[in-house]
């Protein structure tokens, strides 16, 4: 059963998972190398046991097939899911004159008048992504991941030819002439300049397969949130694949997500316990317009989550 995977590995995670220190300061229980696999036919994978807000994950994927790596898109749909990152560049940058923002995401949840703050400057800086084309084109760009690898990667002088290789619209036409090909890569690591970005690319590798009239992905996570992050990234992906089957004409079968560094977040600890202790609910549906012709002409109304019936939500903080 599909969720079930979810909750136990979370629960692995949980009881085997070594004690890791991180980047952000936050610890973690980390199992390394770990697989799930979700059978699309039995329903969509948007978890039940915790509310996951559907709508974030459509706009942020078709900010990454729009071949978009700067948040103003996002803002425009109310998604902030990527804020903090781009905030990290613009606090860093020598134009920030604001008060001290160091270390923001850990203050933020111990200092109470910090988190006001902070805050404020938050609201500042989304602002003025919105509204300053100057300033969004300085400081609203997350650099050389996803979206901007996916559509438009950039070649070096060795290659003749164009000058960016559409790795998406390229994908489509092999699935559609070469179904058996073991090469149906879309990749969203540059090794020359996605270490530079304000986060490197988590969803690194993903690889499409065709059997039996069926359309299957496989993707490779280096590192992954298991409580926040992953129920995003397993709906997104799914959600790709239904996408690219539709507009290669086969029907859907497995998404198989596979991690590197699985990680519950310390902070996490009391939230994944109470989702652990829910009742799940039967899995929801997905609609897609069949009116669509192109996977890149998709909009927000042309894809519907149905009969989504689950938990309420969990809040939990973002480790920055
Ligand atoms: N950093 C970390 N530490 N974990 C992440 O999962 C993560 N994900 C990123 C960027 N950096 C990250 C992009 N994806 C949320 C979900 C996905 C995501 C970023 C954030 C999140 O906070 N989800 C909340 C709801 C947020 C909201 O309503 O705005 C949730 O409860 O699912
Ligand atoms: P890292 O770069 O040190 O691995 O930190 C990235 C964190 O963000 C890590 O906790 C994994 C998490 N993450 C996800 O789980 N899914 C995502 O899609 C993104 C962008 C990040």
């Amino acid at each position: 059963q599909n969720e079930q995977q979810y909750l136990d590995l979370a629960k692995k995670i949980l009881d085997e998972g070594s004690h890791k220190g991180d980047r952000t300061g936050t610890g973690t229980r980390s199992l390394f190398g770990t697989q799930m696999r979700f059978n699309l036919s039995e329903g969509f994978p948007l978890l039940t046991t915790k509310k996951v807000f559907f709508g974030l994950i459509k706009s942020e994927l078709l900010w990454f097939l729009r071949g978009d790596n700067n948040i103003r898109f996002l803002l425009e749909h109310n998604n902030h899911i990527w804020d903090e990152w781009a905030f990290k560049k613009w606090i860093e940058s020598d134009k920030y004159t604001g008060p001290d923002m160091t270390n923001f995401g850990l203050r933020s949840q111990t200092d109470e008048d910090f988190a006001q703050i902070y805050k404020e400057q938050k609201e500042i800086f989304v602002s003025n992504i919105l509204n300053d084309d100057e300033f969004k084109e300085e400081f609203g760009y997350i650099g050389n991941v996803y979206g901007k690898l996916w559509r438009s990667w950039e070649t070096n002088s060795l290659t003749a030819g164009d000058e960016t290789v559409d790795q998406v619209a390229r994908l489509i036409d092999q699935i559609k002439k070469t179904p058996n090909s073991r090469r149906l890569i879309l990749t969203a690591w540059n090794a020359e300049t996605t270490p530079q970005a304000p986060l490197p690319s988590c969803h690194v590798l993903s690889q499409f397969y065709v059997a039996d009239g069926k359309l299957s992905l496989q993707m490779y996570q280096r590192s992954g949130d298991f409580f926040l992050g992953v129920p995003f990234n397993i709906a997104s992906y799914s959600l790709l694949l239904h996408m690219v089957a539709a507009q290669t004409g086969y029907e859907v079968g497995e998404f198989i997500h596979t991690i590197g560094d699985t990680h519950i977040y310390n902070n996490h600890v009391d939230q994944i316990t109470e989702q652990l202790s829910r009742p799940m609910h039967k899995l929801p549906k997905l609609w897609l317009n069949p009116e669509v012709k192109s996977l890149f002409d998709y909009t927000m109304d042309d894809i519907k989550i149905l009969d989504y019936d689950s938990e309420p939500a969990i809040k939990a903080p973002v480790a920055v």
